[in-house]
């Protein structure tokens, strides 16, 4: 039984043009209830934000979520392929008072992967842009640049550049800066609404400025159709995989295909 929506029309179209696309009540209550007590139980690790990442790698609610809940299905379809293959999971709480926007960014970048990866991040709280909506540029994905990756401290704060002088790099504008020339937008989000988002959209995360409203979300990462090993990009190493050669597709036994249409 497939228990996410399938409700996906017009999203492929939306999803190539735009590098990001909304899928409202995604989740049923409950894979919603098992993410967010999921979280809970992972938070006891008493880490920060980046910190929690690959979870999906021990047995437990979050690799059934990544390979029995459909989702496989939903990212092949709006990402018009014929296949997808699970990276990573991660998840994203901002706590109360995080006042820290976590940079404009690209994701791609940092792994070793070359063709498309698709996000999905889940609300598991009512999130807006008073508790730390992301924010993204549409289209930024397909502006054929590729953002020198940059190291952060914990709270998604810029701390410096990395690959400093490998020119398949360009250094990133100072997206804060030039808010006014660029479209940018943002979704409120109720619990169990997906953002998908492509793995070179520019994005950015903001601050939580409530008082008492947490955002909890759970990313996952894919990688579709074309995606190939091209571990000359990335500074991942994690995500390197020695069973691989430079251009297979990046499906093995670390990254399993979760969907085959
Ligand atoms: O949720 C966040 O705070 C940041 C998420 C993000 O940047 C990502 O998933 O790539």
């Amino acid at each position: 039984m497939d228990i996410l929506t399938k409700d996906t029309a017009g999203l492929a179209e939306k999803y190539k043009s735009e590098g990001v696309v909304v899928v409202r009540g995604a989740l049923t209550p409950y894979w919603l209830e098992q993410l967010r007590a999921a979280v809970e139980e992972e938070l006891k690790r008493g880490e920060r934000y980046f910190a929690y990442r690959n979870m999906r790698s021990q047995p437990g609610i979050f690799q059934d979520f990544c390979l029995h809940s459909g989702i496989g299905r939903l990212v092949a379809d709006i990402g018009g392929s014929s296949w997808a293959s699970l990276i990573f999971d991660q998840m994203f709480v901002k706590e109360p008072g995080t006042r820290t926007q976590t940079g404009w960014h690209t994701d791609q970048p940092y792994w070793p992967v070359a063709g498309p990866i698709l996000t999905t991040w889940i609300a598991l709280d009512p999130v807006d842009a008073d508790n730390g909506a992301l924010e993204f540029i549409p289209g930024s994905h397909a502006w054929g640049k590729k953002y020198r990756p940059f190291t952060t401290d914990q709270l998604g704060s810029f701390v410096d550049y990395v690959k400093k002088d490998d020119p398949q790099y360009t250094d990133m504008p100072d997206f804060e800066a030039e808010r006014d020339q660029h479209r940018i937008v943002h979704w409120d989000l109720a619990p169990g609404d997906l953002l998908a988002f492509d793995g070179f959209i520019v994005h950015s995360a903001m601050g939580n400025r409530t008082s008492t409203r947490r955002r909890r979300g759970y990313a996952v990462r894919f990688a579709l159709d074309q995606a190939r090993y091209y571990p000359n990009q990335g500074v991942a190493e994690w995500l390197e995989d020695n069973s691989l050669s430079l251009g297979d597709p990046y499906v093995s036994e670390k990254f399993p295909r979760v969907f085959n249409r």
